[in-house]
């Protein structure tokens, strides 16, 4: 097999709870996935990122692992996990997992035997910190409160960069370490294709376990994401990570990390670095203005377009970003990206070419492909997401009203991209024949795919129209490995660029609802791509309808 067998590729993820229920009992599951191959395949995909689907008590929604090696009985058996495999590979589809090793849950047999005797080898697979006078720091766990929680009938806590019921596992104990790989070798010998890798930049610890200042909340806590700058070295983690597992199966990786300096970039994605490919999760983190998801603010079309420039100047000699506009973690891009009132088809489709036609392999997120959008709750309870939960009540200790609250976890919760995929307008969406574990209290049942299949004009057509292109005999090469260079930088709204490979692709986007004028430099070979039905032109003037995507051939 090809080494970097992987580039060029278009990836899609399943949230496997809410992507399609084969047994009716309200939760997605791994035959329901298999069902559904064929219109991935329609789509044109050819990478699945399942999300947890490992045996777990699901407090974090099965980013709580009880068991590596088995499939949790929600999902199916292992023999359901064996056919998808090997049905998706019928398809030319590659299955990749979810790798979550920076912690697993409370119930996994490690833990509980930690607890069983605090002093015996167990505890050493995790971080069990004696402390006299309460708990060892003041470090914040990603979900709130204290990182560290008691070990019943001891002086000693136990670290949790997330939940309580995800304990972190101690990288530095060589046993936890081989076991891993072991863990990890395993799925890759079954035949899947790689991992999209949880958390990983959490593995190292400062070991010191020294506070530091508080980020100036009133718990007088500090985010333990602040604490990961005195982390290292990581290298020698990842490095052993990736030659005693991923190396040896040529497996294709993305890793989960935030907020990379443009010195990490080689050595996270480079020529030899510890993973195929990154997300690009700088878009996303343009409406972090402040730290609570109440003081976050929508971005300007400006600022994304200023963000995916600088972003791919920084990376594009160095590595391949894996592109997303949303995930399970984050609010629909649709309603992230467009201003309320601007929200359309059209402008759904504008931002769908944005991202898969830029350098990078585009991750699509269940149900993007059809434009859903956020999803609305009313009340606080309504609400799954431990971190919606957590933000919610944050934002009431901080003086903010029932109303307010709830209407800043609305934008942000990560049930928005929760909720099950709409197959169809049914009252559960052809999803399943019942009441579906998360449920919003108004679906915008009318996005949903049986009303766009057929419809050339629909938004899941564009999708396919656009991921057609990866495959163009002409244009192909280009899309798949082409440079990326912005072009008419300066016109305001305007998100260009080509992609430059044997051919010339150029792709416009006026990301806006005012008309735009440019004047092309030649005339075009081809139209290949338009999300309206007609193209305003006089010459080399073009004037470009609102949020009128266009994507020429040269
Ligand atoms: O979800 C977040 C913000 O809404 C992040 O802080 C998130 O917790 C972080 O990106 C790590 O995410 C990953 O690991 C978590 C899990 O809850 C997320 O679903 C997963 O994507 C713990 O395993």
């Amino acid at each position: 097999m090809e080494k970097n067998w992987w580039k060029g590729k278009v990836a899609y993820q399943i949230y496997p709870k809410s992507f399609n229920d084969s047994n009716n009992d309200g939760v997605g599951d791994l035959k329901g996935i298999t069902e559904k191959l064929d219109y991935l395949q329609d789509l044109g995909i050819d990478i699945l990122w399942l999300s947890p689907v490992y045996k777990s008590p699901f407090v974090d929604q099965g980013y709580d692992i009880a068991d590596y090696y088995a499939i949790d009985p929600i999902f199916g058996t292992m023999d359901d996990m064996d056919e998808l495999i090997m049905e998706a590979k019928k398809r030319g589809i590659s299955i990749i997992m979810d790798l979550v090793i920076n912690h697993c849950s409370d119930q996994h047999e490690w833990f509980q035997k930690a607890l069983a005797d605090p002093n015996g080898e167990y505890a050493e697979y995790f971080y069990f910190v004696e402390s006299e006078n309460g708990v060892p720091n003041n470090w914040r766990s990603y979900f709130g409160g204290s990182v560290w929680d008691k070990v019943p009938g001891t002086n000693k806590y136990y670290l949790h960069s997330f939940h309580k019921a995800q304990p972190d596992l101690n990288w530095q104990n060589p046993v936890v370490r081989e076991k891993l790989f072991n863990m990890v070798n395993w799925w890759l010998e079954k035949g899947i294709a790689g991992f999209r890798v949880d958390a990983i930049m959490n593995i190292k610890k400062d070991l010191s376990w020294s506070s530091l200042p508080s980020d100036g909340e009133e718990d007088g806590l500090v985010t333990v994401d602040e604490v990961l700058a005195y982390a290292q070295p990581i290298e020698p983690f990842l490095t052993e990570l990736k030659e005693k597992t991923f190396d040896r199966y040529n497996a294709f990786t993305v890793g989960e990390v935030f907020d990379e300096t443009g010195d990490e970039l080689q050595f996270l994605i480079g020529e030899n670095g510890m993973f195929s490919s990154i997300f690009d999760f700088r878009p996303i983190l343009l409406d972090r203005k402040g730290k609570r998801w109440y003081t976050f603010e929508q971005s300007s079309a400006n600022a994304l377009k200023e963000t995916i420039y600088k972003t791919h100047k920084l990376t594009d000699s160095i590595g391949i970003l894996s592109t997303i506009i949303e995930n399970h973690d984050e609010a629909r891009g649709a309603t992230r990206f467009i201003p309320a009132e601007d929200i359309s088809d059209t402008s759904k489709k504008a931002l769908a070419t944005l991202q898969i036609l830029r350098k990078g392999i585009p991750f699509i997120y269940q149900g993007q492909e059809i434009g859903m959008e956020n999803q609305t709750f009313d009340t606080i309870q309504e609400y799954d997401d431990i971190n919606t939960i957590n933000e919610y009540h944050v934002a009431i200790s901080d003086g903010l009203t029932d109303e307010d609250a709830l209407h800043a976890v609305q934008k942000y919760s990560r049930d928005n991209a929760r909720t099950p995929m709409q197959w169809t307008d049914q009252e559960y969406f052809g999803f399943s024949q019942v009441k579906p574990w998360l449920l919003s209290s108004h679906p915008n049942r009318q996005i949903n795919v049986a009303s766009q299949i057929n419809d050339a004009t629909s938004v899941l057509s564009y999708y396919k129209k656009l991921t057609a292109l990866y495959r163009h005999a002409l244009y192909g090469e280009s899309i798949r490995s082409g440079v990326f260079r912005p072009v008419y930088e300066s016109v305001d709204h305007l998100i260009a660029y080509e992609r430059v490979g044997d051919r010339r692709v150029q792709v416009l986007i006026n990301f806006s609802n005012q008309e735009q004028r440019i004047t092309l430099e030649e005339a075009y070979t081809e139209l290949l791509v338009n999300n309206l039905e007609s193209i305003n032109q006089g010459g080399l003037e073009l004037y470009l309808e609102p949020y009128q995507a266009l994507v020429l051939g040269y």
